[in-house]
């Protein structure tokens, strides 16, 4: 039996706007958070110890990250390599430059023949020898149109058809692998993409070229044994017979708040010909908490978001207050109050939004009848508004009008337009 632990969407050096600045180490909290995750997944694949470790994609927010991001990114890696854990580092979407045209974040490690590593940035099978025996390791790194076909064979395609002949070039390369594989040895898939039946999360905002999907039925295969993803930051398992099981163990950390409520960690693998079992292993990762509250009917608004605040647990977490109010509560609302109750928080941003005037409850001469003569309803409209009295005849003029065309709005009548509205 082979113990592997598959971790992904590590994104070290994401989310710098929910964190702050550690006065001790001048470097943002959410760095140092994702950090704790990552060594949280590495003590775990030394204490176990594990066989071999398999990352899903997706180190950094981009290919370039500043040095002191890639060398935490680094010392982890290192004590796999100490550990003599076996790892295979697969190369993500984020993690290539300029869509694949200019290597990747992660080529590096190959250059240098750190020992034990192994790069996954293109279509491979990967033999590799554990502790505990052989295992055969498909990689299937992000894959953009430019990477597997000509401009000649997509020029003058929909991006529709493209993806489908993309999707049958892919079939046809992974049909090559399987059939190369050695039936007798566990084989493990091991995918950055995305798949047709994923559930989604930030990973939706983040790509900035958007790849295709995959059709799940490409993966769904007998002769892997398990199919290791990553892309999708949320933890699923896409195959109800879970044979095989079909993982995106999810990112470690909380990227943003489309991910407030998942769960976060990482999967451990007991790998045997024919049977995988796995696990999820939760890491205690930051809280996010959204408080949004509308207290736009509310007499005492103040009260309402301090009563808001008071029930949820905010201690340590990144928390972000989203209130609506009516402009005219403005007053109201002692912004310093709301700092000191929000300031357990480990940060927090506070965003009022505005009521719309438009909003408001209808006039209720407005409400019944079911088709209202335009020009009648300004004159109840205008009616209703005092301040306005000296210009309803005019606008009334106006309105006419316009509503018999007499009025060309986008020409030299413009001025006049506005001399009368602005009277
Ligand atoms: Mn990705």
């Amino acid at each position: 039996m082979i113990k592997i632990i598959h971790v992904s969407d590590i994104h070290i050096g994401s989310g710098f706007s929910h964190g702050r600045l550690n006065p001790e180490t001048g470097i943002n909290t959410r760095f140092e958070d994702f950090v704790s995750s990552l060594k949280l997944c590495i003590d775990r694949a030394i204490s176990e110890p594990v066989d071999l470790v398999l990352f899903g994609g997706d180190a950094f927010p981009d290919a370039t990250p500043a040095p002191y991001i890639k060398e935490a990114f680094a010392s982890q890696l290192r004590r796999l390599a100490d550990a003599e854990i076996p790892t295979v580092l697969l190369v993500g979407n984020h993690d290539q430059y300029s869509q694949g045209h200019g290597g990747d974040s992660l080529g590096i490690y190959r250059t240098l023949g750190v020992h034990g590593v192994v790069v996954g940035d293109s279509i491979e099978t990967h033999n590799i020898q554990t502790a505990n025996g052989a295992v055969q390791i498909i990689t299937l790194p992000w894959l953009t149109g430019s990477g597997l076909m000509t401009k000649s064979e997509t020029e003058g395609q929909s991006m529709g058809k493209v993806n489908e002949l993309l999707i049958e070039k892919l079939r046809l390369i992974l049909e090559a692998k399987i059939r190369q594989l050695d039936p007798e040895i566990p084989t493990v898939l091991l995918g950055h993409l995305m798949a047709d039946r994923a559930s989604l999360g930030a990973e939706r905002f983040l790509a900035v070229g958007k790849g295709f999907n995959i059709p799940v039925s490409l993966l769904n295969r007998s002769c892997f044994d398990y199919v290791a993803l990553g892309h999708v930051h949320k933890h699923q398992n896409l195959n109800p017979s879970n044979n095989p099981p079909i993982i995106y163990p999810g990112s470690i950390e909380r990227v943003d708040f489309s991910e407030e409520k998942e769960e976060k960690g990482f999967v451990l693998i007991e790998l045997e010909k024919g049977e995988a079992k796995w696990e999820f292993c939760s890491l205690p990762v930051r809280n996010l908490k959204t408080i949004k509250v509308n207290v736009s009917q509310a007499e005492n608004p103040q009260a309402e978001l301090l009563k808001a605040i008071s029930k949820t647990s905010i201690e340590d977490a990144v928390v972000r207050l989203i209130y609506q109010l009516r402009s005219e509560q403005l007053d109201l609302i002692d912004n310093g109050v709301l700092h000191q109750a929000l300031s357990v928080a480990h940060t927090y941003t506070i965003q009022p939004e505005l009521v719309s005037q438009l909003a408001k409850p209808r006039l209720p001469e407005l409400s019944t009848g079911n088709s209202i003569d335009p020009l009648k309803a300004l004159k109840t409209y205008l009616d209703s508004r005092e301040d306005i009295q000296d210009i309803q005849e005019e606008m009334l003029e106006a309105a006419t009008k316009l509503l018999a065309g007499e009025i060309n709005l986008s020409e030299e009548n413009s001025d006049s337009q506005l001399n009368l509205f602005s009277k």
